[in-house]
C-alpha cells in the first residue's frame, strides 16, 4: 500500500495574525516547516526561517516596532526614493504606510502562484500622500514562499494619474550573518560603485570579492541578476536573484555608526548585512498606465554547492 502523499493544507500555508501593534501580519508556511511573516505595517517582511526554523534575516535587539518608524531588520520597502534627495523622508514613505491585503489582484504567470504559499498586499496613496508626494500609483507586492524555502517578492507598480512620474526603489535587506569579518560577496567584482561615505564618488571595484573589515556603504551599479553572500562560518550562502532591479546596495554600518543608531546594538553590525535589490542610479519613469515590476527571490544553499556553481 503506498503513503498516500501528505495532502499540504493550502488553509495553513498562510494565516492572518496580529503583530506587536496589533497591525495583521500574515505568516506564509511551505510543507516542509518553513515560514515567512509580512506586516501589513510597511508590507515589510519580518521574518523568513528554514526547514529548521532558523531565522535567516536580521533584526535588531533594540528595533522600535512602534509606527511609523519601520522596524530595524526584515526587508523594508524602499520607494519611491531611496537616499537623500528632496522633501520625502530619505527611504520613502511605502515602508511607513498601512498596506491592505489585495484578494483580486491582477493575474501574475502561474509560476508565481503554483506550489507556493503566497499573499499580495497593495498600496495606494491617500489625499495626504497626495500633497507629499503627487503621484497616483497602485504598488502591488506579492510575497511568496516556496517548497524548497525560497522567499520572492514582485513589486508591481502603475502609474495612474495623468502624467510621468519618476522613483527610485530598494528592497532593502538585512540578511543575518555568523560573523561579518568571515563574509564575501561574489558577483559584484569589477562594477563601479557610487561611494555612500565619499558623497557618493564614483568608483570601480578592484577585488575578486567584496570583504569587510570597516563601514561598507555603496551602490554598486548594472549588476548581474546573481548575487551570492557567503557566510564562512555557516558553510552558507545567500543566493539573490533580481529582476528589474540593475543596482546592489552593500551595507554595514560598523562600530561608530551602529553606536550612533539607537534601535542598533553596538555589537549588532557583526551578525548582519544590507545586499539590497535596486533601482537607484536611473530612476524608473512611467508613463501614465504603465507598470514596472522589481522580483527578488532569496535563497540559501550549502557554500560549497554554491562555488562550484557559480563558477559555471
Ligand atoms: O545605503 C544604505 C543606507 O542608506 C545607509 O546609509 C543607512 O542609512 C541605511 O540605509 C539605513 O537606513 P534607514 O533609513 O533604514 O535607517
Amino acid at each position: 500500500m503506498g503513503h498516500s502523499a501528505a495532502v499540504w493544507d493550502h488553509r495553513t500555508a498562510i494565516e492572518v495574525t496580529k503583530d506587536w501593534n496589533g497591525i495583521d501580519q500574515v505568516v506564509l508556511r511551505n510543507p516542509q516547516g518553513a515560514s515567512a511573516r509580512v506586516s501589513l505595517h510597511g508590507g515589510q517582511v519580518t521574518s523568513w526561517r528554514n526547514e529548521q526554523g532558523e531565522e535567516l534575516l536580521f533584526t535588531s535587539s533594540k528595533a522600535i516596532f512602534k509606527p511609523p518608524k519601520a522596524m530595524r531588520g526584515g526587508i523594508p520597502i524602499c520607494f519611491p526614493q531611496f537616499g537623500n534627495c528632496g522633501s520625502l523622508e530619505q527611504h520613502g514613505f511605502a515602508r511607513n504606510k498601512l498596506w491592505t491585503i489585495d484578494n483580486n489582484p491582477p493575474p501574475l504567470p502561474p509560476n508565481d502562484s503554483h506550489g507556493k504559499s503566497f499573499v499580495d498586499l497593495l498600496l495606494k496613496p491617500s489625499e495626504e500622500d497626495l500633497k507629499g508626494w503627487p503621484h497616483s500609483f497602485e504598488f502591488r507586492l506579492r510575497i511568496s514562499l516556496a517548497a524548497d524555502g525560497v522567499l520572492t517578492l514582485i513589486s508591481r507598480i502603475r502609474n495612474i494619474n495623468g502624467r510621468p512620474f519618476s522613483f527610485s526603489f530598494a528592497y532593502h535587506t538585512y540578511l543575518s550573518v555568523s560573523d561579518i569579518s568571515e563574509v564575501r560577496i561574489e558577483g559584484l567584482e569589477t562594477l563601479d560603485y557610487l561611494d555612500n561615505l565619499c558623497q557618493r564618488e564614483r568608483f570601480t571595484e578592484q577585488g575578486d570579492a567584496i570583504t569587510f573589515e570597516s563601514e561598507v556603504d555603496r551602490v554598486y551599479l548594472s549588476s548581474s541578476h546573481l548575487i551570492a553572500v557567503l557566510d564562512h562560518e555557516k558553510k552558507r550562502t545567500f543566493v539573490i536573484r533580481k529582476e528589474g532591479l540593475p543596482d546592489v546596495v552593500v551595507w554595514n554600518p560598523w562600530d561608530k555608526k551602529s553606536k550612533a543608531m539607537a534601535d542598533f546594538g553596538d555589537e549588532e553590525y557583526k551578525q548582519m548585512l544590507c545586499v539590497d535589490g535596486a533601482a537607484i542610479e536611473k530612476p524608473i519613469t512611467l508613463k501614465p498606465g504603465e507598470e514596472w515590476t522589481g522580483r527578488l527571490e532569496l535563497s540559501v544553499v550549502p557554500s560549497s554547492f554554491c562555488s562550484e556553481y557559480l563558477d559555471h
